[in-house]
């Protein structure tokens, strides 16, 4: 890059950003008053109990378990903050800080050992039912998904996710569920975050199963999004008049910004980013098809290659027609923003496929992840591309969080800060500019296992200490301003 390039470039993120952040005057109001808040968490990274009680492996107990672990400090999930046995705990956490629900996620293989209905785990069953049970005597609504990421081991044995025969699996499992549970349960979410599910486990393998290939990703989101529209269905034909609950999806998406908003390649890019990161898996939800731009650019390329068929499947009349409208509301995970600037490349794959790259601004605040970096307004941004893409639809935020480590401690004034911010421009997007945001999830109730960072990473309003046994809980600063937060509904104006 030459100097006079790198100077035009830095001028340019350095306009884009003082446009971008015209909100900085705080908004005094409250949200809506049937507006609810809760915390999320995930199996996996809560529960521990990984071997007990007739639980039957999954991907990330094999993936975590490998000699050569792919997981930085090389822990896994095996004992977690033991939720399985301190779900008491948690509940009264939930309790003190005043949420209106909680979402977490059940863990397939602890009700199906081998994923499949052959047989199921009773005592699985008790486990959730005495959760479910403990938050309702609470007066804490439960908000469950089904599947976030802990597939059962035997069904990876057969290709997991880009064996089409998960479709079924998953359909039975969801069946189970929606039986046992959704006399209690009104909240359903069939997938966390597909997107990371099949780019990160089958694309760039930092996740399990760790497989890497520009192919497995299109496929496990071809299954992945047929098994969504197939619970979906199931409630609505069979539960959903008795039980008169709702079912919906939860799609991650940053925001991407173009890295200089006046030039119309870099509009196109960004739009570009946004369709193949949350378009891949709601277009065809929305609209019964994936975004044009990614058949095109995904055909185009496949051909290229000299390949017999497109890397992106198609969706028959049968499948786009299940998975055209098949929710209840949207569910989103967001945390971060990028820049995006064009860039034609050739390298198979999902990364190259999208003909961009993204970076993010070096002025931007830091946490502890390397990916997540603070940038408020982006939170409102996205909302306002879903609300002008997919025709305002219910909107829930399932995830929003920062991560520190352990140095901040219960200290932890940046994760104050962020939420803050963040949920201030929801505030924003609902008050000023029309988004239909009904709830907000944050995460994460408390520290717990962060995936391929292991315990590094803490995304929690109450520390967990680790190397205590017993998984103490201590509430964090932030857990005192959420409460505040949830009390007020919102941000009363400071007193003269
Ligand atoms: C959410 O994913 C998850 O739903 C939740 O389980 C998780 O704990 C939370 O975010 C915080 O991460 O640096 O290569 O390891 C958000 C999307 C996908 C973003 C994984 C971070 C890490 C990639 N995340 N990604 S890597």
């Amino acid at each position: 890059m030459s100097p006079k390039f790198s100077m035009v470039g830095l001028v340019l993120v350095a306009l884009s950003l003082t446009s971008a952040q015209n909100d900085s005057d705080f908004l005094y109001d409250y949200f809506p008053e049937d507006f609810e808040w809760g915390f999320a968490t995930a199996s996996y990274q809560i529960e521990g109990a990984w071997n007990v009680d007739g639980k039957g492996q999954n991907i990330w107990d094999e993936f975590t378990h490998r000699n050569v672990s792919p997981i930085v400090d090389g822990s896994s999930g095996d004992v977690a903050c033991d939720s399985y046995n301190k779900y008491l705990e948690d509940v009264e956490l939930l309790k003190n800080t005043g949420v209106n629900f909680y979402r977490f996620s059940l863990s397939w293989s602890r009700l199906l050992p081998d994923g499949t209905n052959r047989t199921v785990n009773q005592r699985g069953i008790d486990y959730y039912n005495k959760l479910i049970n403990a938050l309702i005597a609470n007066g804490i609504e439960p908000m469950v998904t089904l599947y976030h990421w802990d597939l059962p081991l035997a069904l990876q044995g057969v290709g997991g996710w880009t064996n089409e025969t998960v479709v079924q699996h998953f359909e039975n499992y969801a069946r189970l569920a929606y039986s046992y549970f959704g006399d209690r349960v009104k909240q359903w979410i069939t997938l966390n975050e597909p997107f990371v599910v099949c780019q990160l486990g089958h694309g760039d393998g930092v996740h399990a199963p760790g497989h890497t290939s520009p192919v497995e990703p299109y496929l496990c989101a071809h299954n992945i999004l047929k098994s969504h529209a197939s619970a979906y269905r199931l409630y609505e034909r069979d539960f959903k008049e008795s039980q008169g609950g709702q079912v919906g999806v939860t799609l991650d998406s940053g925001w991407y910004e173009p890295e200089d908003p006046n030039n119309p390649d870099h509009v196109e890019a960004a739009e570009r980013a946004v369709l193949f990161k949350h378009g891949w898996y709601a277009f065809p939800i929305f609209f019964g098809d994936y975004p044009p731009v990614m058949r095109q650019l995904i055909d185009q390329k496949s051909e290229a290659e000299g390949l017999q068929e497109s890397r992106l499947p198609e969706f028959d009349n049968y499948w786009s027609q299940q998975l055209n409208g098949s929710y209840d509301f949207l569910g989103l995970n967001h945390y971060t923003t990028e820049l995006v600037v064009p860039e034609n490349r050739t390298d198979p794959g999902y990364s190259g496929d999208q003909n961009t790259r993204t970076y993010q601004s070096a002025e931007w605040p830091e946490s502890a992840s390397s990916w997540l970096k603070v940038v408020p307004w982006g939170f409102r941004k996205i909302m306002n591309w879903i609300k002008n893409t997919y025709g305002n639809p219910t909107l829930y935020v399932t995830e929003n969080g920062f991560s520190d480590t352990d140095a901040e401690g219960v200290n932890d004034q940046g994760r104050v800060d962020y939420y803050r911010d963040y949920t201030n421009n929801m505030l924003k997007a609902i008050k000023l500019d029309g988004c239909n945001i009904k709830k907000y999830t944050a995460w994460s109730l408390i520290d717990n296992f962060e995936w391929a960072r292991g315990y590094t990473e803490r995304f929690g309003a109450h520390f967990v200490d680790f190397n205590d046994p017993a998984r103490m809980r201590t509430p964090k600063r932030s857990q005192g301003y959420l409460k505040q937060l949830f009390a007020d509904n919102g941000f009363p104006p400071p007193k003269q």
